[in-house]
């Protein structure tokens, strides 16, 4: 058993074969979500039941569906699940339902389509007896041949589980996996809320940012019978566009940062060369480069913070260094101060120009390069001015 981080407070009587028999309490729901799979949900259930009857757990197992035109509700309701409609379509709303519908303390989810193997639920609910609040399957090491595509073993998966380490810091080796345990309390914890596949990532990211103690266990995938339900395309981008959401550093403030830089430094050279930096027959101007690179950083910089502020007013991103200088530093007062010396310093420029034009003189400037500065000033005083509100908007109590 590979374990991600070091177990808290221990709770060995989790799901443990009760001695008094007129115990009912749930100890553990299983839950699998359901979308036309006939042919394997009825073998998923009569698994984890058998897994129940072995072990002395008291258990239930819950398919959720919302939509199947095939005969998976009644194979379910035959082999012993408790089959629950829901409305709201998609892999998550369906486990979400599943989720606060279960009444077991633990809550182990699943797929309906036989390609985890729920004959032995110990490995999943060992690691919340030692402290962990979650235990999520890796199935790098056991994939059936055939069971996971190449672009998905080798490039979806571990491209997401790379994005939750960057942006969580998590350390989970499979964040797609959808064989996961986890306590009634983590459930509560996390506060889910995604609707798609994006679930998988959406656990781990709030999981990692409520301070949730997460182990990783090794599990077999093998081949699913049936039609795939997973768009790699649509699935992915709903995976990203999640992250995303969820991390305004990456999408605002680490690009925004380095296209200023860019802009200021392409700026720098357009001062120092006029005449373009020349690469064999090719002159790049750089003094178009870096308006467009400064412009487009600053509001992506004013957009960061006003989102930031705002997610996290919504408990979307926790309270972190940049809302407190935001809300210490990016008065609006101060904002627009910075924003009037900046369109000053453009203006400024724009005077020194006429003055040369009117004169005749030349003060040995490059004039392309100072208009270039002075405009993009301009711009990005305004701009500032227009973020300073809606900075200030965003943190209106
Ligand atoms: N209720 C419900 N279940 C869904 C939906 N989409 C997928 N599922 C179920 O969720 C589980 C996971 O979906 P799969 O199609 O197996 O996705 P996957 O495991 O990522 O992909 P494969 O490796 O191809 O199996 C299966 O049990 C599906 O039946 C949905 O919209 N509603
Ligand atoms: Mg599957």
């Amino acid at each position: 058993m590979a374990i991600a981080e070091p177990p808290g407070t221990k709770r060995p009587e989790l799901a443990r074969p009760s001695r008094d028999p007129a115990e009912t309490a749930v100890q553990v729901s299983v839950v699998l979500p359901c979308l036309n799979e006939e042919e394997t949900v009825a073998a998923c259930v009569t698994k984890a039941r058998n897994w129940f009857e072995k072990s002395g757990v008291r258990g239930e197992v819950l398919v959720v569906d919302n939509g199947s035109t095939d005969r998976s509700r009644e194979e379910a309701e035959g082999a012993g699940a408790r089959v629950i409609e829901e409305q709201k379509r998609g892999y998550g709303a369906a486990h979400l339902r599943g989720f606060n519908e279960a009444q077991g303390e633990v809550i182990v989810m699943a797929d309906a389509d036989d390609t985890y193997d729920l004959v032995d639920l110990e490995p999943l609910i060992e690691p919340l007896r030692q402290g962990y609040d979650m235990t999520v399957g890796n199935r790098m090491r056991l994939i059936e041949p055939g069971a996971m595509t190449w672009s998905h073993r080798v490039i979806g998966t571990p491209a997401i589980s790379f994005i939750l380490r960057i942006f969580t810091g998590s350390m989970i080796g499979d964040s797609q996996c959808g064989l996961r345990a986890f306590t009634q309390e983590a459930f509560r914890k996390m506060e889910l809320r995604s609707s798609g596949m994006e679930l998988a990532s959406e656990m781990i990211l709030k999981a990692y940012r409520r301070g949730l103690r997460v182990a990783e266990v090794d599990t077999a995938y093998a081949v699913r019978k049936g039609e795939t339900k997973l768009n790699t395309f649509r699935d992915g981008w709903r995976h990203l566009r999640f992250l995303l959401l969820y991390t305004p550093h990456y999408l605002f403030l680490v690009p925004g940062l380095a296209l200023m830089v860019l802009g200021l430094l392409s700026l720098g050279i357009t001062l120092g060369a006029s005449s373009g930096v020349s690469v064999g027959t090719l002159t790049w101007q750089p003094v178009f480069a870096g308006g467009i690179l400064l412009v487009v950083g600053t509001n992506a910089m004013v957009i960061g913070i006003a989102t930031h502020l705002f997610a996290a007013s919504r408990g979307i991103i926790p309270e972190d260094w940049v809302t407190r200088i935001a809300r210490r530093h990016a008065t609006l007062e101060r904002v627009l101060g910075l924003a009037f010396a900046i369109v000053a310093i453009g203006a400024g420029l724009d005077a020194l120009l006429f003055y040369e034009w009117v004169t005749e003189s030349d003060l040995g400037l490059s004039t392309a390069g100072l208009a270039a500065v002075a405009q993009t000033s301009m711009i990005v005083g305004a701009n500032l001015a227009l973020g300073g509100f809606l900075i200030a908007l965003m943190d209106v109590e």
